[in-house]
């Protein structure tokens, strides 16, 4: 054990309450805890807590909190920024939302859903499907990823430009305060002006004011047509053009639009095995469009068709495929939503999840593509993400003969290159993914005075031993 370990009694006294439950998962066994799905980080924990009921997860936090251990909450772990790791030197206790997964009401009358934090998100939107309804939020993780880890992270994904962040989806929470108090916000209510928006606090906290552990969620009627089509694109330019003309058809219509480059396209068809280009040829610049509505019979086809014919006539588009069957949707967000992985599979990358005003996002990718090249001959722009609102993954792979880990020693080095050029832009360096444990140093810089000491004060005020998911979020 670390000279850091939690005080001796605490993990006996975990173990009284949580162990014979099997809800605590002892040194041994909690390696899988303990690394980020990048592999960026690789923390120790002497414990993992699993409990299974609010009450449960207030009897950990009130242990730790007395003893001033930290706590790290957990969900599906998939965090891009170390947000759900813990610390090298074993001395914080992993908190995993896994054994509350229950979907604990849901009402196609209210359109709501009240569900624990450890569900997935696509078990989330599956109960919703089934109840006739559309669970609006949707990230290339869902398979993984929680409603806890998602409402922390206030993600974003693929349908912020036509339903918000996951913040705009929460009516109410449930939430295990610092000092151990359970704090039921599970209202279901749209209007509710009764003080301090207490649940907008802790969507996007990372875990650093409390842990989420149920929420109630807004749901929107289900779609009754879907269409999804994969364009090449002569440039960004050219993405944005054909974005705006889509809005202007059909502004309520667009559910999705997706940017991919070149260059990213190329290591999706070389690592993720099935996948293949719906398209003649391929291009420098692709868009991922999906359209949806409730409406019925709004002829959602006659409308992207035409679009896309006038866009192929004046050269906005260089070639398109609108998906025929459930199937060749699939395939085409699969080639979108097999990014990262893909990234992964091909060297070390460092990550940019930033966001810029609609109208900027080409100059983004050109500025930002010349400043990287400039910085490191050889290195390689994967940009890919969220055109409709503005957030791309201006992410860089490696140079295809250089050292990963030489390569990600200049990480910082990167990522603030690309961010000059983001804050000439008026955009953020993190748009959905979070501070984590990766950028708390660029806080002071980008949030520094009046909004960082806010934050610092509201910490203090909530969680004044800091032991909620130290070392994250906050310098
Ligand atoms: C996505 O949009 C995720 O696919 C991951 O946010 C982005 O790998 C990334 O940088
Ligand atoms: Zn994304």
């Amino acid at each position: 054990m670390p000279d850091t370990a939690p005080p001796q009694d605490l993990l006996p006294t975990l173990k009284a309450i949580l162990g014979p439950r099997g809800l605590l998962t002892e040194a041994a066994d909690t390696d899988p805890y303990c690394e980020d799905w990048r592999r960026l980080y690789r923390g120790r924990t002497p414990a993992v807590a699993r409990p299974a009921t609010a009450r449960e997860a207030s009897d950990v936090i009130r242990l730790c909190a007395a003893r001033g251990v930290g706590v790290v909450p957990q969900g599906g772990n998939t965090s891009m920024v170390g947000g759900a790791v813990p610390a090298e030197d074993g001395s914080q206790i992993v908190l995993s939302l896994a054994r509350m997964r229950a979907v604990r009401d849901l009402d196609p009358a209210d359109m709501t859903m009240t569900i624990e934090a450890g569900a997935t998100l696509k078990a989330a939107q599956d109960a919703a499907a089934e109840a006739g309804c559309l669970l609006p939020l949707s990230i290339s993780s869902e398979g993984t990823a929680t409603v806890g880890g998602v409402l922390s992270t206030n993600a974003g994904g693929n349908n912020t430009v036509r339903h918000g962040n996951a913040r705009d989806l929460v009516l109410g929470l449930e939430v295990v305060l610092p000092d151990g108090q359970v704090w039921n916000g599970l209202r279901r209510l749209r209007k509710d002006n009764t003080g301090y928006c207490l649940r907008q606090l802790f969507v996007g906290a990372e875990g650093t004011l409390g842990v989420i552990t149920a929420a109630v969620l807004k749901l929107a009627p289900r779609p009754r047509e879907i269409e999804i089509a994969f364009c090449a694109l002569p440039s960004p330019e050219a993405a944005l053009a054909l974005f705006a003309r889509l809005r202007q058809h059909d502004p309520a219509a667009v559910q999705a639009f997706e940017y991919m480059s070149g260059a990213g396209m190329e290591l999706v068809l070389k690592h993720i095995p099935g996948t293949v280009l719906p398209l003649s040829a391929p291009a420098g610049h692709y868009a991922l469009i999906e359209l949806a509505t409730p409406r019925p019979d709004a002829g959602l086809r006659a409308g992207l068709e035409a679009v896309l014919e006038a866009a192929l006539a004046d050269g906005t588009v260089l070639d398109a495929a609108i998906a025929e069957s459930d199937a060749q949707r699939a395939a085409i967000w699969r080639l979108r939503e097999e990014h990262a992985e893909a990234q992964k599979r091909e060297g070390a990358s460092v990550k940019n999840d930033v966001s810029v005003p609609v109208s900027r996002v080409p100059e983004l990718l050109r500025r930002a593509s010349e400043a990287c090249e400039a910085l490191m001959p050889g290195i390689r722009v994967v940009a890919f993400g969220h055109m409709g609102d503005g957030n791309i993954h201006f992410n860089l792979e490696q140079p295809e003969a250089m050292d990963p880990a030489a390569f990600l020693a200049r990480d910082h080095e990167i990522m603030d290159r690309v961010n000059e050029v983001v804050r000439e832009l008026d955009g953020s360096f993190s748009a959905e993914h979070g501070v984590g444990r990766l950028k708390p140093y660029m806080m002071p810089g980008w949030r520094g005075g009046a909004e960082l000491d806010t934050m610092q004060r509201i910490k203090r005020a909530l969680d004044p031993k800091g032991v909620m998911n130290p070392g994250k979020v906050l310098p």
